[in-house]
């Protein structure tokens, strides 16, 4: 036997099958993969029964919950194979991985082969598809190399982790080694250690592969690297000791963990601001790293920048408060070099030492829709309620990207990210938002944020995604926390409630189920005078039926987070042609689109309406909407108008991209279209269409729209300011 792959599973159903997978794709066959079921509580027996034929698999269970040390150590136990590689169950391989580590071992004699370790945060049919169309052909392809440093480097310092090698079992054999099972995080670094101290003959091999996928989800599946562990310093501690020992008199890995320990803790003393007096290990902890500290070679500090060296002077000293204040000094400097070039970072110093410290005002309310880019969607139809009723007991506070932007009533107007919005954000005790606040941003005690959110749920969300496409890997983290932060939460139906409590991890006691603020509108008897206004403002002609074209924006196209790419995918040339006598078309890209609509060919027929602010105000003065996965169609609904479906991606959209919460085939109130004369020709028989959709609309009406009866913002201003 060529092999024995090693693989430990705890959780994580998904992940092990991209993994069995990977390994069943090989294009080599010698060799055993010996799975570890370290106390598993998922039923995985119809998955490995799928790759019984595939792979010689060997099982082992454990009974109890051993860790990843103890479970690798019984895999060690029973393998066979001449070489030994380790995957762990949640990451997976590319097709020649284990081809190109074997063939280099064997052509090269070799005791440790270390390819290289790519990351990723998707799931291995999406990582396989990009990878294959990133370039960088020549430099993969380098000839392996006897790079013994660049080997010691990668798996003590970069990556301090056993995956990726390939390693003799008779190293293992001779000096028995094994992962220290005492330690739940970093028992690779002591195993890593013995072997390179132990082996003689070490290869790089670029082109070998293994694929290390992040954890998108800390909460429900956290990662080694991210669970709670509450004596994670001390496992490194001992971890280091026990690395340092098993180096011997090797004076280059001696110096790879050395300076590894240093970089450790320097990290960890400048990543956050701590309370002068405060402590951030409990003395003998600290004293503990002191100790381990002295082990090492003091003449190695020398090479730092003095700050650093003064911070880690403190545990030559034993002195905390030193190793704290040099930590601050570090990271203070460091923001307020990047506030010179973001002005951010300034102003959020100022807001944690100054504003913070002031009294919350009870009656101030601050509102921000759309990240301050729009003066719209429930936030204002919330704003306009508590204007008219309560305006002398309330000072109000827009937050604008533009402040010269026209808005109703007596509010104040910030600008977005100006230290004023960082003041009123410290003070007032409401916030009223459609969006995420920063993640950066804590909530003060006493002030109250009510979350109205921006939509019914089509497109499955946070904790209900598995890979996560669009600009911001962290989405998931980020999500969760943020909304722990939220009092209130908006629902607009029974459906958006489930939804919410499964994707967002949210308690139903704390969402208000009374329909959207921003659907009123949809049922105030004035809606004709409005929309004449509207057109007129609009310059839209009154003697022509209107067609709104609302999209949504595409996770994967994207220059940088919040600024996404739009092709305009209907051919308006062909509209124009075919529907002009009757119709204008309304244009309305979603507040995510960076790119600007160039439509002056089409001049007369299409009217770009993306820079009006409240969509609900452009749905009154729309005959008929042509949408797509956006939720747009939950609300105009309302209005029980025709819509349409421009669904020209919708496999991709609902299959790759996001995944959907209901079946848009079986349930929308129009028909799905994928051509432009398709949907041409849906309008020019838009009768049809509502005769054959008649049914479904009205039960469509009743799950969704049916809380909406214009007053959503005054329960909603009842319970949150309880007037
Ligand atoms: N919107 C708009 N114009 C568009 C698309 C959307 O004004 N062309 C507005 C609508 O009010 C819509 C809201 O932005 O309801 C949210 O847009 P979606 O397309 O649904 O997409 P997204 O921002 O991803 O929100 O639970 C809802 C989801 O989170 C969707």
């Amino acid at each position: 036997m060529e092999l024995s792959i090693i693989v430990p599973f705890h959780k994580g159903k998904n992940y092990l099958k991209d993994c069995l997978e990977s390994i069943s794709d090989q294009n080599i066959q010698d060799f055993e993969t010996i799975l570890v079921l370290d106390h598993v509580e998922e039923d995985v027996e119809d998955l490995l029964r799928r790759f019984e034929d595939q792979i010689d698999l060997k099982v082992v269970s454990l009974s109890e919950n051993c860790g990843v040390a103890a479970a690798r150590n019984a895999g060690l136990d029973q393998a066979e194979g001449k070489y030994l590689y380790f995957l762990d169950s949640d990451d997976y391989l590319m097709e020649e991985t284990l081809y190109e580590m074997l063939h280099c071992a064997n052509k090269n004699k070799a005791d440790i082969v270390c390819g290289t370790v790519e990351k990723t945060w998707y799931k291995r049919q999406s990582f396989l598809e990009e990878y294959s169309n990133q370039e960088g052909e020549e430099d993969i392809l380098k000839e392996p190399g006897r790079e013994k440093s660049k080997v010691f480097s990668q798996s003590l310092l970069e990556e301090k982790s056993v995956l990726g090698l390939l390693i003799k079992r008779d190293l293992i054999k001779k000096y028995q080694i094994r992962f220290p099972k005492e330690l739940a995080v970093y028992s690779d670094l002591p195993f890593c250690a013995t072997i390179m101290a132990s082996g003689e003959n070490f290869v790089y091999h670029k082109i070998a592969v293994y694929v290390k996928r992040y954890h998108n989800d800390p909460i429900k599946l956290p990662s080694l690297d991210q669970k709670e562990i509450p004596d994670r310093h001390m496992q490194y501690v001992r971890s280091f000791v026990l690395a340092r020992k098993a180096a011997g008199s090797n004076g280059e890995i001696e110096q790879i963990l050395e300076e590894d320990f240093f970089h450790y803790f320097i990290q960890l003393y400048q990543k956050k601001f701590l309370p002068k007096q405060g402590q951030l290990l409990p003395g003998s902890q600290f004293k503990t790293v002191c100790n381990a500290m002295k082990q090492c070679d003091r003449e190695r500090t020398k090479k730092y920048h003095w700050k650093t060296r003064k911070l880690l002077d403190g545990f030559w000293e034993e002195k905390e408060e030193k190793c704290i204040f040099y930590g601050t000094l570090i990271l203070g400097l460091s923001k307020f070099k990047k506030s010179k070039t973001k002005g951010t970072a300034l102003y959020r110093m100022i807001d944690r030492f100054f504003f913070q410290k002031l009294p919350v005002k009870n009656n101030w309310i601050l509102f921000e829709s759309y990240l301050g880019k729009n003066y719209a969607d429930s936030c204002k139809y919330i704003y306009l309620y508590l204007d008219e009723k309560y305006k002398d007991q309330y000072k109000f506070i827009w937050v604008l990207r533009d402040t010269k932007k026209e808005i109703d009533g007596s509010a104040k107007k910030v600008k977005y990210m100006s230290l004023k919005h960082f003041y009123y954000a410290a003070r007032s005790k409401y916030w009223v938002n459609n969006m995420r606040q920063p993640v950066w941003r804590e909530k003060r005690q006493g002030q109250v944020f009510l979350e109205t959110w921006h939509g019914t749920p089509l497109k499955r969300l946070v904790f209900d995604m598995e890979d996560v496409h669009s600009a911001t890997a962290t989405y998931k983290s980020d999500f969760y926390k943020q909304s722990r932060q939220w009092d209130y939460l908006l629902s607009d139906n029974s459906f958006s409630t489930k939804v919410f409590k499964s994707a967002f991890l949210f308690p139903e006691e704390k969402i208000l189920q009374h329909g959207y603020p921003r659907n009123d509108i949809l049922h105030w008897d004035n809606q004709e005078e409005r929309a004449a206004t509207l057109k007129k403002k609009l310059k839209i002609p009154t003697d022509k039926k209107t067609i709104l074209y609302a999209p949504t924006w595409r996770d994967d196209e994207y220059y940088a987070p919040g600024q996404y790419k739009f092709q305009l995918a209907l051919d308006i040339g062909m509209m124009k042609q075919a529907l002009e006598k009757d119709y204008v078309l309304l244009l309305r890209t979603h507040y995510f689109i960076a790119d600007q609509l160039d439509i002056s060919e089409y001049e007369g027929f299409a009217y770009n309406v993306s820079h009006y602010d409240d969509v609900s105000e452009i749905y009154l003065i729309s005959d008929v909407c042509i949408t797509d996965y956006s939720s747009v169609f939950f609300d105009y609904a309302n209005l029980k108008r025709p819509m349409l479906f421009y669904t020209y991606d919708l496999e991709k959209y609902r299959d790759i991209l996001r995944g959907f919460y209901i079946d848009m085939e079986k349930e929308v109130p129009g028909p799905l279209l994928y051509t432009t004369k398709e949907v041409t020709e849906a309008i020019l028989h838009l009768d049809q269409v509502e005769e054959v959709f008649r049914d479904r609309y009205e039960e469509f009406y009743r799950k969704y729209c049916c809380w909406d009866d214009g007053h959503a913002s005054e329960r909603i201003v009842k319970d949150v300011f309880r007037v």
